[in-house]
């Protein structure tokens, strides 16, 4: 028997962090439905962050992306963060919006470019520093679209003095989430393709280097289980970014593609002891709405990673164990599908009322008149990442 104490404090001290992105206007390739009431500038961005937090309790963070979210002042935007009751997290460098980045940015061809693109890196450590933030995000775009088109191991080299550089600067409190991802924008080469590679360049480089899982990331059918559990034991597992896809990159809401993948995600991260705030594992949000309303999609995504969370508290360890121990395959398997088949709803809903939230959030969203506000202020919203 699990103990339910346990997990209700486990639940009680989770933290999610949502990205500045999603609550911009966002789309396909093909088109960006634009919104009403979305925000302009990145102080609304946070406004709307805030408010996902003060409906579900355990949203306090907030990622940004530079220079998405570009402001004159840092320190300020940190300090309006606070104001609303949230803090910056990550800091997602973007390196791939400039046409200088054509062939890549820190293993473009040209040391110019590289120049640029690592300047950039620094610029966005000043960003932490003036935040308090302890996240670096680095995610490139680089790779080629054809064979011989550049050399890959050249543009490995250039990717680990890209990196060593950026790390030397950072100080004690602070560390690089090197983020990989199998292809797009590049379908030849990805020059960070998977976490074996953003491993190798995290072990190279010291222990502030963590890698960040993307679960939209990774080819049809991986074991993203496995990698979460493989990176948490040997201390490199610094973050996810939360999505679903069901075809390639999709960024969909978290848990609507697969749940039972979430729930195996959660499972291991439990069993590894991830949930320990020292472990250091940052539980982040990467989603893009094109279609749907960006704010009630965020808590429904919290909402999701909480009864992952939940139903992973709840497998009986000592039991799994024994099975496991015994061979009894089909008892172990029992064990987890016992767990996941658990409706947590209602654990959930009792925690909010506990923490004096409404039990269902996204109803409590509905009825606060926080949409139409927004939608009567906010004139002009701005377009949150791709083509922005
Ligand atoms: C790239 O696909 C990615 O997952 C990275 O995390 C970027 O920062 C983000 O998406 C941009 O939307
Ligand atoms: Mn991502
Ligand atoms: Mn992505």
């Amino acid at each position: 028997m699990q103990d339910i104490e346990a997990v209700r404090a486990a639940l009680r001290a989770q933290r999610i962090e949502t990205p500045s992105w999603a609550y911009g206007n966002s789309g396909t390739r093909f088109k960006v439905f634009a919104q009403e009431g979305v925000p302009r500038d990145p102080y609304e961005k946070i406004a709307d962050a805030a408010r996902v937090h003060a409906l579900t309790g355990v949203a306090p963070l907030v990622s940004l992306h530079i220079p998405w979210d570009r402001v004159d002042d840092y320190a300020h935007l940190a300090a309006h963060a606070r104001d609303y009751g949230v803090r910056i997290g990550a800091i997602n460098a973007n390196v791939f919006q400039d046409d200088a980045y054509r062939l890549g940015s820190v293993t473009n061809p040209d040391a110019r470019v590289r120049r640029k693109a690592v300047h950039h890196l620094l610029a966005c450590v000043d960003v932490l520093d003036a935040t308090g933030s302890r996240d670096l995000k680095l995610w490139f775009a680089d790779g080629t679209n054809y064979p011989g088109q550049g050399d890959i191991a050249t543009r490995q080299a250039y990717l680990a003095e890209a990196l060593a550089e950026v790390y030397a600067r950072l100080s004690a409190d602070q560390r690089i989430l090197l983020e990989y991802k199998l292809f797009e924008p590049a379908f030849y080469m990805t020059d960070v393709p998977d976490w074996g590679t953003a491993y190798a360049h995290c072990l190279e480089l010291g222990p502030q280097a963590v890698v960040c899982v993307d679960t939209g990331h990774h080819a049809p059918g991986t074991n993203i289980e496995f990698i979460v559990a493989f990176l948490l034991s040997r201390g490199r597992l610094g973050a996810f970014d939360f999505n679903s896809r069901f075809y390639a990159d999709d960024d969909l809401m978290v848990g609507a593609a697969d749940p039972f993948q979430l729930f195996r995600i959660m499972h291991e991260v439990v069993r590894g002891g991830g949930l320990d705030p020292a472990a250091g594992v940052n539980f982040m949000l990467d989603q893009c709405h094109n279609i749907e309303p960006k704010i009630p999609a965020q808590i429904r995504s919290v909402a999701n990673v909480q009864e992952a969370t939940a139903k992973a508290l709840l497998v009986d360890a000592e039991e799994l164990a024994a099975a496991q121990q015994a061979g009894d395959v089909l008892a172990a398997n029992a064990v987890l599908m016992d767990a996941y088949a658990t409706d947590v709803r209602p654990l959930l809903r009792e925690l909010r009322e506990e923490q004096g939230l409404a039990p269902d959030p996204v109803a409590a969203y509905h009825a606060s008149g926080y949409a139409e506000r927004i939608r009567a202020e906010r004139v002009g919203g701005t377009q949150a990442g791709w083509g922005a």
